[in-house]
């Protein structure tokens, strides 16, 4: 076995090629050694590898720091119109190597840390991820502002900065425990405080009616403190910011307790307000209805917009104008996307600028607004549908609340005029629900709020228009459009897989990392053998360095030769990680039956992090450990199966393990992933999908063909016409041996000895109340891995639809998705010009 080629010997070969741009070698080293002294102070011989680490990431940062200033004022000068992404979540991961790739330094910098005898990927592995989000909706939200930056938009994206992110998940005696995500605690050598840009919020409080219009007055302050992080477009000199706002206490806070005499308490009592930006809420696809995450949702709107208006009102284009005839025009130079309803009560909180500060008109207001925002709904799981309590409004936001029930009194007056009589549809269009606790329903307000409603997939856009807001596409169609999610192919393939970016750029050069359409050339070498060994190779080098890596940090071993079969996202019951489980379970049995039959070796891997209230997903990722215990320590498997839990699965670790895999699994029952873009990492990076005809996958399938993909299940109309005569998982049971073994041993202890009750609440749940319909899909599960097994025998075969998969992926990029939103949502243009290169001192 060779051993792997290091990653830093294939940047180089690409940076041959020309990807990356060539800067002077001995100017990097002296920036960092300037940086070791100065910034970190600190020599060569006590230096630790953070030191090393924070020194390289300065030193790329000062190449960053021209292109950033000259690219604002860019903007400035041109004055164009401005895109904002606000979301609850940016889930980053790690930003030193994806700069030196954006901006075409990382040969140079490769070259200069070799010839210093430092280890980049040592000092790499020092950084934190910036993990300020859950999973694929704030993912998402990352590749979006990469797209964004290198489609040279003048985009900003508004986000909190957590002291906390998600939390780190340890297994501890087969389950899971969270640790804090203390990712601050060194610094971050990327963001730029900005506290001339500070912003007063107020909450609580009360309304006052005067003649001079509504006053909410009796407030409590909180300031919200800037911090703004660059982000590189690709290669084109553009670096545009990411701003997360921090909580910051005002000087006066309790201040009452200070004239009481209590100094000592008011002080300890500013930390009730900085509170605010303290932690993520761990949830994915699941509301909580939390006090806290309302203001923090608050917080991010109010922010935010006050800054969009700063903006605005300074623009040229206002300047030109009366302040008040500018404010009225303002969506002409002002796009807001809604990261799903977490920021919608942005909607009133604009209406309440508009007409109690700016002084405008309802009607003008009202125009201003529903122009300015789209909203981008992500999930139609009912769980996740936020709903908050008018109570709560009430307190925390008395204006706010006001002018939601006047938007809906205007609302509810239309649809009354439409369609008169119909008591039954006001009740389901109302914004306010009045069934148990009343609260106020954000979808609703976030549709009539904007002007361009989007689901995240074809199908999940269907399932919009045709189910949870039929009665509003019934009325507004136009406003209902899909915009397929994509991710950017410069982390999730240049970055995080050399090898095979370099085989690319040497058959069909190096402009796919802009326009990744250009990949469909690859199929005409789909059979080709010799491309074939180069793809496999490159996929065996993977993998030998992810085995390696569990080796080392998990105290794993594989077999680099078994199908790496992966299932790596968050763990929930609509995911169906336990068909997987099931699945692995029959394998085993099967082994057991027959040792000496054929049988093509795996090692399945599962990752994913349940949030840490969800009884049900931490039984899961208990079970999915004490089968790997049984079957791991079984010696009559041996080398033929094995079962790893994949430990805090992050942006950085999806980052070694897609390029590594063989097999994706996107299990989820049709109908409830919205779209998945994890899905899209595997298949760009060559590997195979058995996955169900949902989301994205069902699009993944339109473009590869069907003989390129493993599709299994139920469709979404099969799926319903199921739930409509009645699932019954025992009929499953009783018809399938297999199935009827596996769920036998688990509920009769076979992997929990000694405690046969251990997981009864999971094969109850199978068999008595399962939402998802596990069992409906197993019999053609199994056989469809059965297939898999089979085709992975046949290498070349299976080498050929590896290659269909990546010649493929081009719609998958994450510059389509936002050209598409670009173009049809915020009327804006995308450009592949490049700024100039403030570094270039031939110009
Ligand atoms: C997605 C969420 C989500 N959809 C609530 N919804 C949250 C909902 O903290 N919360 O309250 C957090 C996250 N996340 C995901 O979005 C979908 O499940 C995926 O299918 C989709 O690919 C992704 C991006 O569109
Ligand atoms: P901001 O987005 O409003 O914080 O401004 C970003 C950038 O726009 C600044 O760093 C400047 O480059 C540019 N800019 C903003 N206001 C002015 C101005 O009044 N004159 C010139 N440039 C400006």
């Amino acid at each position: 076995m060779a051993p792997p080629v290091t990653d830093s010997e294939k940047r180089k070969q690409i940076s041959v090629r020309g990807i990356a741009q060539v800067e002077d070698v001995s100017e990097v080293k002296k920036g960092f050694n300037r940086h070791l002294h100065f910034t970190l102070i600190k020599d060569r011989n006590i230096a630790t590898p953070r030191d090393y680490y924070f020194a390289l990431a300065h030193c790329v940062k000062d190449h960053l720091v021209s292109r950033w200033i000259r690219t604002q004022q860019h903007y400035y000068e041109k004055d164009p119109k401005r895109v904002y992404y606000v979301s609850l979540e940016f889930y980053m991961g790690r930003s030193l190597q994806n700069t030196m790739i954006n901006i075409g330094i990382q040969g140079t910098v490769d070259e200069a840390l070799y010839q210093m005898g430092l280890d980049i990927e040592e000092l790499e592995d020092m950084e934190a991820d910036a993990g300020l989000g859950n999973g694929g909706l704030g993912r998402l939200a990352a590749c979006f502002l990469d797209s964004m930056a290198t489609l040279a938009m003048p985009a900003v994206g508004y986000g909190i900065r957590y002291d906390y992110g998600i939390f780190a998940q340890r297994i501890r005696n087969f389950e899971q425990t969270e640790e804090p995500d203390d990712w601050l605690r060194f610094g971050c050598p990327w963001e730029k405080a900005r506290p001339e840009y500070m912003i007063p919020v107020n909450f609580f409080g009360r309304v006052l009616d005067t003649p001079d219009g509504k006053r909410w007055v009796d407030t409590q302050v909180v300031y919200a403190m800037p911090y703004d992080n660059p982000i590189p477009g690709y290669n084109n000199n553009v670096v545009n910011t990411m701003r997360l706002w921090s909580a910051k206490s005002p000087v006066e806070f309790n201040l009452k307790f200070f004239n009481d005499g209590d100094y000592i308490q008011a002080v300890l009592d500013r930390n009730l307000a900085e509170n605010i930006s303290r932690v993520l809420y761990p949830n994915d696809n699941m509301f909580e209805g939390k006090e806290l995450r309302l203001k923090q949702q608050y917080f991010l709107s109010s922010a935010s917009l006050a800054d969009i208006v700063r903006r605005f009102k300074a623009s040229k284009f206002a300047q030109a104008k009366s302040p008040i005839v500018a404010m009225k025009v303002m969506h002409e130079k002002v796009a807001v996307q809604l990261n799903d309803t977490h920021p919608s009560i942005s909607i009133p909180e604009l209406m309440r600028v508009l007409i109690d500060e700016e002084k405008l008109t309802w009607d003008e207001a009202w125009n201003v607004t529903t122009n300015v925002f789209s909203y981008t709904n992500h999930t139609v799981l009912p769980e996740a549908l936020e709903r908050w309590p008018t109570s709560l409004l009430q307190s925390m936001l008395p204006r706010h609340l006001e002018i939601i029930y006047h938007i809906n009194f205007l609302w509810m007056k239309e649809v009354e005029k439409l369609y008169p009589g119909d008591s039954d549809r006001l009740r389901r269009m109302s914004m306010v629900e009045e069934e148990g606790e009343k609260r106020i329903n954000m979808a609703r307000l976030s549709i009539v709020g904007s002007h361009a409603v989007n689901g995240v997939a074809a199908l999940h856009t269907e399932i919009l228009k045709r189910d949870l807001f039929r009665d509003f596409y019934e009325i507004t169609p136009d406003k209902f459009q899909n915009k397929t999610n994509g991710i950017t192919p410069r982390r999730w393939l240049l970055l995080c897989n050399p090898g095979l970016a370099d085989l690319i750029c040497e058959k069909i050069g190096d402009e796919w990392p802009v326009h990744l359409d250009q990949l469909a050339q690859l199929r005409k070498w789909a059979k080709d053998p010799t491309f074939q060994r180069a793809v496999a190779k490159v996929k065996q080098e993977n993998k030998f360095k992810l085995a390696a890596i569990l080796e080392h940090d998990y105290g794993v071993k594989v077999n680099p030769s078994s199908m790496f079969d992966i299932q790596v996202k968050r763990i929930h019951e609509y995911k169906r990680q336990l068909l997987n489980v099931l699945y692995i379970i029959t394998m085993y049995n099967r082994i057991k039956r027959d040792p000496t039959a054929d049988f093509v070796p795996r090692t399945v891997m599962i990752g994913g992090k349940a949030a840490p209230g969800y009884y049900m997903a931490k039984k899961i990722i208990q079970l999915i450990n004490k089968v790997g215990h049984a079957v791991n320590n079984d010696p009559i498997v041996g080398d033929k199966l094995k079962v790893i839990f994949l430990e805090n699965y992050r942006v950085t670790l999806a980052e070694k393990i897609i390029p590594a895999s063989d097999l994706s699994q996107q299990l989820s029952t049709a109908g409830t992933e919205a779209s998945g873009t994890g899905n899209m990492k595997f298949m760009l990076n060559g590997a195979l999908t058995v996955g169900t005809l949902d989301g994205a996958n069902v699009e993944m399938a339109e473009e590869m063909g069907n003989e390129n993909i493993f599709i299994f299940g139920l469709n979404i109309d099969e799926v319903e016409a199921l739930q409509k005569s009645g699932y019954n998982a025992w009929d499953y049971y009783n018809k399938n041996p297999e199935l009827k073994q596996v769920i036998d041993q688990i509920s009769g202890g076979y992997y929990s000895p000694g405690n046969p009750e251990e997981f009864k609440d999971v094969t109850n749940m199978l068999m008595q109340h399962d939402r998802y319909l596990s069992f409906a899909d197993f019999d053609d599960y199994v056989k469809k891995q059965d297939t898999v097994s089979a085709t992975y025998q046949n290498q070349s075969k299976w080498l050929e639809m590896a290659i269909h998969n990546i010649a493929s992926s081009g719609k998958f990029s994450s510059d389509r998705t936002i050209s598409e939103y670009a173009r049809e949502i915020w009327g804006v243009e995308p450009s592949w010009e490049k700024l100039p290169n403030p570094h270039d001192t031939s110009l």
